[in-house]
């Protein structure tokens, strides 16, 4: 491009500010749009609908190490001919750990885990934590890099696991920003649904957690920046007061979905060529009219 070509471009861009202002938006828009509707790859996902009530649940197990009791398949309370996921429950005190190895991710640029949530039968003493993790687990307290959140009735918190790059290096959870109080009533007394999005633009991660369609808690960290899955971890905490069935007070999980999806910032690098190059477009057509 020539110095007279440039001013010539310059003019255009000053002369049609605002026109150029709402082309950014349109585009902006449209780039959000595109990030709903790109495809996504569906990594693993799991309604329970073709395992058998008092079975174990297809695909999923008991971490190792843990001495805990496999889950089971239980019916909704709510649907009876729904086929839910049943921690063991009915105990004094469990905690449970349980995993699904999913075939490997790679490295994508982001990730989102999305399922649904029943807490009616356990009262206020329970948390949960789910984690994405690069790595394998060879031990109960084995945890490898990745990210995850933990959540109970009154707070949220988001987690960055690390380690286990060894067999004798178990790694660990450390909390990512701060924790987050939760207003009484903010977990429904029915099924809840929760997403948990890993995003990164290569040199930070973006992670999001949301319930129930309401953002709780999103921040940036710089500890992984490549996400990457091979393991859905989850560790389960109950403190029932009285004794119970299976499924009488027990944490309940259905509608599993773990996702890769596109990192949202990529297309806007494009916007600039795209506006102007309308830009230009309009003003020759009405030029030439
Ligand atoms: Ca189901």
């Amino acid at each position: 491009m020539n110095s007279t070509s440039s001013i010539y471009l310059l003019r255009v861009v000053a002369s049609r500010y605002h026109q150029l202002r709402r082309l950014w938006g349109i585009y902006l828009l449209a780039s959000g749009l595109s990030v709903s509707t790109a495809s996504s790859t569906i990594l693993l996902q799991d309604d329970f609908s073709s395992d058998t009530v008092g079975g174990y649940a297809t695909g999923w197990a008991v971490t190792p190490g843990n001495t805990n009791a496999q889950w089971l398949i239980a019916s909704d309370p709510t649907s009876p001919e729904n086929n839910v996921m049943t921690t063991p429950g009915g105990t004094t005190r469990t905690t449970n750990q349980q995993y699904r190895l999913s075939a490997s991710s790679g490295s994508v640029p982001g990730l989102k885990l999305s399922f649904r949530f029943n807490t009616s039968g356990v009262g206020t003493g329970w948390n949960l934590r789910w984690y994405l993790e690069s790595g394998t687990l060879n031990s109960a307290a084995f945890y490898t890099p990745g990210y995850g959140f933990a959540l109970s009735s009154s707070s949220v918190q988001i987690n960055s696991t690390s380690g286990g790059g060894t067999s004798t290096d178990q790694g660990s959870a450390t909390i990512v920003g701060s924790a987050l109080s939760l207003a009484p009533g903010t977990i429904l007394s029915g099924w809840n649904t929760v997403d948990f999005l890993w995003t990164s633009d290569g040199s930070i991660s973006t992670l999001s957690l949301t319930l129930n369609g309401e953002v709780l808690m999103t921040l940036t960290d710089s500890t992984h920046v490549t996400p990457s899955v091979r393991t859905l971890r989850v560790d389960n905490f109950l403190n029932n007061s009285t004794s119970g069935g299976t499924t009488g007070l027990a944490l309940l999980y259905d509608d599993f979905q773990l996702q890769s999806v596109p990192e949202p910032k990529v297309s806007i690098v494009l916007l600039p060529a795209i506006g102007i190059g309308l830009l230009l477009w309009r003003r020759r057509a009405r030029l030439t009219v």
